[in-house]
């Protein structure tokens, strides 16, 4: 069996849930080849990234796989790129709100993730999960958390990913799109199998 260190986000912003998070502690212990451990993280730029990365070495995770909300979103996306790019267009969860700050000085401008991301996205669509792929994961922590992994595992042989998930119907205001919880979940279980 490997080891699967999978997260989701506190919520912040006015929301009072976050669908990542709300998913992600209800998936099962074991999916496919991996055992799941799961942990809900901050909405706070570097600290978040923090107790991911002593969460995946203790683990001595074989892949990473960061779960977020992208409000607005009408698919589930896997990501396909982190920038090191700091730009925030609310305050975090502790009040910060960096403005074209790097993630990491003198680091690369971005990376590619490591999980297959366009096998997630047949994968989810062959059994009916809207999905499609996400060129950016936007400059606010949850691109702070992807990059900052991607950085730290480079080279090596544990698998970094990241997926924005839509809301929940009870946050979706104004026919802004929205996904069931159990489609989310589903979702998610289906892309672990998928890497
Ligand atoms: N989404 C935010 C941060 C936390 C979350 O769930 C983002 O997309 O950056």
């Amino acid at each position: 069996m490997k080891q699967l260190l999978i997260t989701g986000f506190e919520p912040f912003g006015a929301e009072s849930v976050n669908p990542s998070w709300e998913a992600v502690k209800r998936l099962p212990d074991r999916i496919g080849d991996y055992i799941l451990t799961k942990i809900e993280i901050p909405t706070i730029f570097g600290t978040a990234a923090e107790k991911v990365l002593l969460a995946a070495d203790e683990l001595s995770a074989d892949a990473v796989l960061c779960i977020g909300q992208a409000g607005g979103r009408d698919t589930v996306t896997p990501e396909v790129i982190a920038i090191n790019l700091r730009d925030a267009e609310i305050p975090d969860n502790a009040g910060s709100q960096p403005v074209g700050v790097p993630i990491v000085r003198e680091g690369p401008a971005a990376y590619f993730s490591t999980v297959p991301v366009r096998e997630i996205v047949k994968k989810l669509r062959t059994e009916s999960v809207p999905s499609s792929l996400s060129y950016s994961a936007g400059a606010f922590v949850c691109n702070d958390v992807f990059f900052s992994l991607l950085h730290h595992f480079n080279g090596s042989q544990t698998q970094v990913g990241f997926i924005h998930v839509p809301f929940l119907p009870e946050q979706a205001k104004d026919g802004q799109p929205s996904m069931d919880q159990g489609q989310i979940i589903r979702a998610l279980t289906l892309a672990v199998k998928a890497i």
